[in-house]
């Protein structure tokens, strides 16, 4: 059973241990003795496979268990003792039952609510509300005549006086649960926003981190001038979509170059209301170009410009799109392709193949509906596919055997050539597919929708339909390709930082929300992760929440080392995006050797949104730059 799967069994039971403990109680409530002897037996029973599936999940790592081993389940074991002691002497076990169910529900929702790490606040919480609720309990209990939790308190003074007692009851009950939280101080958890080093620091400011000014030795310099707007753009189909552009256009002009090339881009907003930046993904920019708003430039407001001009020092496959209000602006068109080429153009078909979802329509580069072209059999192919969504797309490639070359524009270690095998590609990441073309057709296949996709075609050749890829396992990049020396020992990192992703109560941009957190905090309440020039820097990705996170370090690859406790065995695998599952725990590691302030975020950039976005911070390194940045 994967992690993520005993998490969802363990909730399960959760739920359940809590609804036969209030069962029982209930009957015991109505005289049901039988009944509620059958359901305590139930409950106990419950509660022991409660105590196994969290034994088990406690083997995938501490994390997945902390608040249920140091809370939860004292708690219920507590409460859960007292109440089958209370059954042996044959004393009436409402009170008892109904706080063993207060335990158990207590448990599910600090699990839900707060997470990772536990915190003595939340801990202090949880246990006076259960500690209120019972003796709430107990006094409705107590009171004559109202011996059924829920019955009609009977007429007269006798029960004005009982409802007053209640009251002060219920005031001393409630006092106990607001001091508990203000002793510690909910505060920990929803403490108000660190910001990022302004001033004061020793080192450079990220304005001054900006890219070379010339092109190297034989290289031309790439003018673009890309002009924010929106736009109805018509696709193939017909179908029209209100979408913020640029110049016009859905994805934005592709722009590519040769290494070496001087890429010189001013970003012109013309009405994009929220304002508009330009982030190169996964392109190691100098942090001042890294177009991140608040913290290595403001964000361009209608009618404004910004320049930014880097040296095209790595090939491959990679993209460029706003960080402004992202998970608006990029999921309504605002991103375009950066292809950088390492020599000179090959003879064969070179296709940069963006996929993206437009009111759930798939659109590859600028189509919608299926594509076809005629390539003649023997042409060196290379595709390269660019997620651009904010979910996982999943490839398929019919037709053909292939080798993956490159993953996120970086070339994989003699990579071997599969087939019947699909890709998933994370979001925000990029595989580029090479083969040669057969004198058969070969379809490219996203999501598997037979209808769409791709198709290359041999001169006079017909479509025939595609195969089903359905059932195709997904090829696993951990083990694909051939192992090679690492450029640093990630054994011994210089720095580790954990990121335990999930759900729950936090604080995101000054208000409380469900947020999407790392480490119980969301964005900008997280600490930065500092770093110093040279550090080998090592993170443990920690994934609780039942969706995937693509997890993207602004500024660096970084090197996968492991998944889930297994070690990568193929090639060296360097990615700017690498989707950590639910239950899954990746460590990664990369030098850090590009001085800035960087984003460190997931690519779900709702997600994003709702506070999953921390700092990756060089000593020393300072931003005049105030602004909360909410990708
Ligand atoms: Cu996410």
């Amino acid at each position: 059973m994967t992690t993520g799967q005993l998490i969802v069994v363990d909730h399960a039971v959760a739920l359940l241990s809590a609804a036969a403990w209030f069962a029982a109680g209930a009957a015991v409530a109505a005289r049901r003795a039988r009944l509620a002897l059958g359901l305590l037996g139930a409950a106990v029973l419950v509660t022991l496979v409660r105590v196994a599936t969290v034994a088990v999940l406690a083997g995938r790592g501490w994390w997945f268990v902390q608040e249920k081993v140091l809370l939860g389940l004292p708690m219920l074991g507590v409460a859960g003792a007292a109440a089958v002691v209370v059954a042996a002497r044959r004393a009436p076990g409402v009170v008892a039952y109904f706080t063993a169910g207060y335990a158990a529900a207590a448990g599910l929702v600090v699990t839900l609510v707060a997470g990772y790490p536990l915190s003595w606040s939340t801990a202090l919480i949880a246990v006076s509300a259960v500690g209120g609720a019972a003796l709430l309990t107990a006094r409705v209990v107590a009171a004559p005549g109202v011996a059924p939790p829920g019955a009609a308190p009977p007429a007269g003074d006798d029960a004005t006086g009982h409802a007053l007692a209640r009251r002060r009851f219920l005031g001393v009950a409630g006092g106990v649960v607001v001091a508990g939280a203000g002793v510690t101080g909910v505060g920990l958890r929803l403490s108000p926003a660190r910001p990022v080093a302004t001033g004061g620091g020793t080192g450079p400011s990220v304005t001054g981190l900006r890219g070379a000014a010339a092109p190297a030795p034989g290289g031309t310099t790439r003018r673009h001038t890309l002009s924010a707007r929106t736009a109805t753009v018509r696709l193939p189909s017909g179908r029209e979509i209100r979408a913020l552009t640029f110049d016009g256009r859905v994805p934005g002009p592709p722009i590519t170059a040769a290494v070496g090339d001087l890429i010189e881009v001013t970003l012109r907003n013309a009405d994009v209301e929220d304002g508009v930046t330009l982030h190169w993904h996964g392109y190691d920019v100098a942090c001042g170009e890294d177009g991140a708003p608040g913290v290595t430039q403001a964000a361009v407001a209608p009618g404004g410009e910004f320049r930014y001009r880097f040296r095209a020092d790595q090939a491959g496959t990679y993209w460029y799109h706003t960080h402004q209000a992202s998970h608006r602006g990029v999921r309504r068109g605002l991103y375009g392709t950066l292809v950088v080429r390492a020599g000179e153009d090959h003879n064969g078909l070179d296709l940069t193949l963006p996929v993206h979802t437009f009111d759930g329509v798939t659109v590859i580069g600028d189509r919608d509906g299926r594509t076809d072209r005629t390539v003649p059999g023997g042409t060196a192919v290379r595709l390269r596919l660019v997620n651009t969504d904010s979910d996982p797309h999943r490839f398929a490639l019919a037709g053909t055997r292939f080798r993956v070359a490159a993953v996120d524009g970086r070339d994989l270690n003699e990579p071997g050539e599969v087939g019947g095998a699909a890709l998933r590609l994370p979001a925000g990441g990029r595989y580029d597919v090479v083969f040669a073309m057969p004198d058969a057709p070969v379809a490219l296949v996203v999501d598997g929708d037979r209808a769409g996709g791709v198709r290359l075609l041999p001169e006079g050749r017909a479509d025939a339909g595609v195969a089903d890829t359905a059932g195709w396992p997904e090829l696993d990049l951990l083990r694909y390709g051939t192992p090679a020396a690492a450029p640093f020992d990630a054994r011994r990192p210089d720095r580790r930082f954990t990121l335990v992703l999930d759900r729950g109560l936090a604080v995101v941009d000054g208000r409380p929300a469900y947020a999407q957190t790392v480490n119980g905090r969301g964005h900008p309440s997280i600490p930065d992760q500092v770093v110093a020039g040279g550090d080998v820097v090592r993170f443990t990705v920690v994934n609780r929440s039942l969706t995937t996170h693509p997890w993207h370090l602004h500024g660096h690859p970084v090197l996968v080392l492991s998944r889930n406790g297994r070690g990568a065995s193929g090639s060296p695998l360097w990615m700017d995006t690498f989707d950590v599952r639910p239950g899954e725990v990746w460590e990664v590691a990369f030098r850090a050797t590009n001085p800035g302030i960087w984003m460190n975020h997931c690519h779900n950039l709702p997600h994003a949104h709702e506070g999953m976005m921390l700092r990756l911070r060089y000593e020393g390194v300072t931003t005049p730059f105030h602004g909360h940045h909410l990708g």
